[in-house]
């Protein structure tokens, strides 16, 4: 068998020496890696295959034992894990123990700035190089960013800041015109290279005729103009957009030819100011599946070799889809419903309703604080705008949350996808923090649904509602309950008792609550300890009904999977503070600890922190004293 190149490169220095000829034959061997690995394993494949020819293009100009590279959001540097970690260490990818999915500050010296949210690349990398130059050191700066993330406004903030500053940076725009979905967004069609080339030659048609008509000078300016049909091009390419930040544009380059990047690159290591160079890549590139529905295999589960399409999705669904249809259903009779999302219509279960109210359904880009205040103005009107965002996401929007929706009181529909722990793409993307960031804020009502039916009655509470109102669903499969279309309102604040019992009370919210009940049975089975089960349903607020309940047992235990720190429990804690004597009493908190949770399978990371159905026995023990 023919020895692989790939097995002769232990360290990013061995790029270097390869010819160009080896590094292509290089990158197709990178990327059947790739390919298997995700195979087996799952994670993003479509992006960081788009990128492998650029990666190595990157590593052949330049050196990053000093020169700084920044992957904007990072899923697609998986080439860039391969040659800095090597092919044995990139099979242990997203597994408990294993290497990230991103880069990771702490996981290489390669890796220049942890990454998982994106549009962050510009601002890093601006302030290295500012760094670089009040230490007086010589080093370049690279920030490569997709064209989705080039959607939020994070980026231009950064692109302007650099432009007054006229830094040496090179910034990398990877367009391969996908965000997950198709990106969005009138600069998205701008940069497109059909539109910028079809725009171009009607404007030459145009100028051609009126010039024609211009007696004795026409056809002179026609040949001048002929002559300067580059420069004028540039005015119709995405050029003129970022000469406007000062910044030097090249481009559009293949980013799939290795030896023009590397002619480019050498080139432009020797300028010392703003760079954008523009790069045109192919999502999916390599794997005939994912070049033709990047989409679907953008972040993908294990899937078989040689299957052509991958499993378009489980049988069970997920809360996603169950968001999804239970929005389409109220929204067929409701109007004034409205859905948003930031760029991630698949993810939050939003292609339906996308299809069905193509008038009523917004994607705003990569662009969650644009999103929550583009929900508020909607909502001044009289619409009930459903903003759908990843817990971990919304983050970006706290300001907008409290400045925008809760301090005008305006009826916003928070939708919080991936509440929890989310698994294998780790701490940048748990949602861990939501119950505290939004518990905070006056005027929020958060709730937490246990299964699918109460998802829907909450869907349907929410947008009856009057007022900001979010709910918060784990990651993943629905429990399997039986729903039907009948929506119930739910009373706001109001817990249910979903076990009685006399010897402690588990106050539950969300995806703890099974886990409790199964708890709760087991410790009466084995110990005989009977556990009353409270259903908590809101985070916020808690009614005195449900408090005083509380307040009547000695021994409490509070199950959420939030960070401990500002959650229910926190809530709780303080109810009791305020309305009980809590001297007696017995608390103890089961939730995420005041630390970023690794990556790894949900029940691996959830056994990890007892937040699972043995954890919650073991805290019951403990309050009984039976430990
Ligand atoms: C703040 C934030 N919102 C949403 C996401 C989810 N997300 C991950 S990759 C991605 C698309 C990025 O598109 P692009 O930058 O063009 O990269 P490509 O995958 O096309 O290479 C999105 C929306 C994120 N990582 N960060």
């Amino acid at each position: 068998m023919k020895k692989r190149i790939l097995d002769s490169i232990s360290r990013p220095e061995d790029i270097k020496k390869l010819s160009i000829e080896e590094l292509e034959s290089l990158a197709e061997e990178i990327r059947a890696e790739i390919i298997s690995t995700v195979q087996s394993i799952g994670g993003h494949l479509a992006s960081s295959l788009g990128v492998v020819d650029l990666t190595l293009a990157l590593y052949k100009v330049f050196d990053f034992s000093k020169d700084k590279l920044v992957w904007d959001v990072g899923h697609q540097a998986y080439a860039h894990k391969i040659i800095t970690r090597g092919i044995e260490k990139f099979r242990t990818l997203r597994q408990f123990g294993g290497l990230s999915g991103f880069p990771k500050m702490d996981e290489s010296p390669y890796d220049h700035f942890g990454v998982g949210h994106s549009s962050t690349s510009i601002s890093a990398c601006l302030g290295m190089a500012v760094a670089r130059d009040i230490l007086n050191q010589n080093h370049k700066v690279i920030a490569v960013i997709g064209d989705g993330s080039m959607t939020a406004g994070m980026a231009y903030e950064a692109l302007n800041h650099a432009g007054d500053l006229e830094k040496d940076l090179i910034v990398i725009l990877n367009d391969n015109e996908m965000s997950i979905s198709k990106n969005v967004g009138a600069l998205s069609s701008f940069l497109s290279r059909k539109l910028a080339h079809k725009r171009f030659v009607k404007f030459k048609q145009d100028l051609k005729r009126w010039l024609k008509q211009v007696p004795k000078f026409g056809e002179e300016i026609l040949n001048y103009a002929r002559k300067s049909e580059e420069s004028l091009k540039n005015l119709f390419t995405p050029g003129i957009l970022f000469e406007i930040f000062r910044f030097y544009y090249i481009g559009p380059i293949d980013g799939h030819n290795i030896k023009k990047m590397v002619q480019y690159f050498s080139e432009i290591k020797e300028l010392n100011k703003p760079v954008l160079v523009h790069v045109l890549t192919k999502k999916g590139k390599g794997y005939p599946p994912a070049e033709k529905d990047p989409t679907l295999y953008h972040g993908v589960g294990k899937f078989k070799p040689n299957k052509q399409d991958k499993d378009k999705g489980p049988s069970i669904p997920t809360y996603s889809h169950v968001f999804g249809d239970v929005l389409c259903k109220l929204a067929e009779k409701d109007k004034k419903i409205i859905a948003i999302t930031a760029a991630m219509p698949e993810g939050t279960g939003l292609v339906k309703f996308r299809e069905m109210f193509p008038n009523r359904f917004f994607d705003v880009g990569i662009c969650e604080q644009h999103a929550v205040t583009f929900a508020a103005g909607l909502a001044t009107q009289g619409f009930k705008p459903v903003v759908a965002i990843y817990s971990t996401f919304l983050q970006r929007a706290f300001d907008q949350i409290i400045h925008d929706v809760c301090l005008q009181n305006l009826h916003v529909i928070f939708c919080l996808d991936r509440a929890g722990l989310v698994g294998e793409d780790g701490p940048t993307h748990h949602g861990s923090f939501d119950l505290s960031y939004l518990r905070l804020i006056p005027n929020m009502t958060i709730m937490a649904p246990k299964d699918e039916v109460e998802l829907q009655n909450m869907i349907y509470t929410a947008i009856n509602f009057n007022g900001p109102i979010a709910i918060r669903y784990p990651r993943g499969k629905v429990m399997g309950v039986d729903r039907s279309d009948e929506f119930k309102n739910i009373e706001i604040g109001e817990g249910e008792i979903v076990r009685q019992g006399n010897d402690l009370i588990i106050a539950a919210i969300g995806n703890m609550v099974y886990p409790s009940i199964d708890a709760a049975n087991i410790v009466y089975d084995l110990h005989n300890i009977d556990c009353c089960v409270l259903n908590l349903r809101f985070a916020k607020p808690i009614s005195q009904n449900t408090i005083n309940l509380i307040g009547q047992f000695d021994k409490i235990l509070v199950v959420e999977e939030n960070t401990i720190f500002g959650g229910v429990s926190s809530y709780i804690l303080e109810l009791l503070c305020d309305h009980w004597k809590i001297k007696d009493k017995n608390i103890l908190r089961i939730g995420i600890p005041d630390r970023f949770i690794e990556h790894g399978k949900p029940h691996e990371l959830r056994k990890m922190l007892g937040l699972c159905e043995e954890g919650i026995v073991e805290g019951i023990l403990k309050l009984i004293g039976k430990e």
